[in-house]
């Protein structure tokens, strides 16, 4: 069976591309979505790509990839900062996690420097833009491999 490798994404992603893009560039998740299908899929895994504005499907999402991920990537965009939710969540999954940050979130407002997923995650990518998708993929990938 494919191993299956779930990638998150929380509020106001769903924008990305017009959202202020001195800050997250001008790709929307549409391309992101590419690119980490791109890498993965060659490669023998299966990828699912999701974005939601609200916590609890973020979490419901999670959820399921307890039975159906070998691996996670999230980036929990604003929830990042107030989630114990997320944070529980993630505890409950097994495998591999990734926390990425499309900016470099030490370098902007104290109350981002702060967050509740990277108690759970085995890897954080901040400030590296849409690329730091695929730097969390391939860490994944090797850590995992595929069936
Ligand atoms: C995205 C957001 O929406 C912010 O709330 C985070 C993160 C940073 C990012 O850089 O991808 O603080």
């Amino acid at each position: 069976m494919v191993k299956t490798i779930y990638v998150l994404n929380g509020p106001n992603l769903n924008l990305l591309g017009t959202r202020q893009p001195e800050i997250y560039g001008s790709d929307t998740m549409a391309d992101v979505e590419a690119n980490c299908r791109a890498l993965v899929e060659p490669l023998g895994f299966g990828l699912k790509f999701f974005q939601s504005n609200a916590e609890h499907q973020l979490i419901d999402w999670i959820h399921e990839a307890r039975n159906e991920a070998c691996g996670l990537v999230i980036n929990p965009a604003a929830y990042t900062h107030t989630s114990v939710a997320i944070l529980d969540a993630l505890n409950t999954f097994e495998s591999p996690v990734f926390e990425v940050h499309i900016s470099n979130v030490h370098k902007r407002e104290s109350f981002r420097h702060h967050s509740y997923v990277s108690l759970r995650a085995d890897g954080v990518i901040a400030g590296c833009g849409i690329l730091g998708y695929e730097l969390a993929l391939r860490r994944l990938v090797q850590l995992v491999e595929p069936a």
